[in-house]
């Protein structure tokens, strides 16, 4: 049975996901979710995929899972996919970020997401102080990653892990969030040499890039 994978192709989160699997070579069927309609937040969504009415969500038969983090982990151990580091060490540094980007990172572009892209959609005013107090968080962690990627082309030893796609998740919307990334030029470095070196990586940027420019278009929005 194929694996399911729910989301919106305009989504950061869904992108990580259909990343990974495009190179570890996973067939999934994808699902789509539209999330301006709040397809992912009804009571249906809820009860049967994720009772935060967030996604990506895994089906693979009777088993569900959510966060693009987990799910990247459940694939790569189908395939023992070298995405989770090559040696022992390598694969717990590849977790460390991992772990340390959910909760550091892409939840203050999310916050920016939801400031910038969100509120504009739904007509509401911006809230400048958490405007604020989420790029300051954002630029203190942009700082360390900076420094911890001069010089290198991954997040982790010398290839291509998982880290690398959860670290990059914040790029997928940086001209309509404007998380501060262009500040940070080892950062942009790397992410370039991702594009460039990763296919999978930038044909998924076309299609977040089209559905929310698309979408955006649609609503007569500009930011
Ligand atoms: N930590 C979660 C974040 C998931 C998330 O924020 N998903 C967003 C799309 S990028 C979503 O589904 N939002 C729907 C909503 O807020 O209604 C993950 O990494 O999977």
């Amino acid at each position: 049975m194929t694996i399911k994978i729910y989301g919106d192709p305009g989504s950061g989160s869904l992108r990580r996901v259909t990343t990974a699997a495009k190179i570890m070579g996973i067939e999934i069927e994808r699902v789509n979710v539209d999330l301006f309609k709040g397809e992912s937040q009804t009571d249906e969504f809820k009860s049967r995929l994720n009772p935060h009415g967030l996604t990506p969500v895994l089906e693979d038969g009777d088993f569900i899972l959510y966060e693009a983090a987990a799910i990247n982990l459940y694939l790569a151990n189908k395939v023992d996919s070298l995405l989770v580091g090559t040696t022992e060490k390598d694969r717990f540094q590849v977790l460390q970020w991992m772990f340390w980007s959910g909760e550091q990172w892409r939840i203050f572009a999310t916050t920016l997401f939801d400031e910038r892209v969100g509120k504009t959609v739904m007509g509401l005013s911006k809230n400048e102080p958490v405007i604020a107090f989420a790029e300051g968080k954002f630029r203190a962690a942009a700082k360390v990653l900076n420094q911890h990627l001069e010089g290198r082309k991954f997040m982790v030893g010398q290839a291509l892990t998982l880290a690398d796609f959860d670290i990059a998740g914040p790029f997928s919307q940086i001209d309509r969030s404007k998380p501060p990334l262009r500040d940070y030029p080892n950062l942009m470095a790397w992410h370039d040499n991702l594009l460039q070196s990763v296919p999978e990586w930038a044909e998924t940027k076309a299609e977040v890039d089209n559905r929310m420019d698309s979408f955006l278009e649609s609503v007569g929005v500009k930011l």
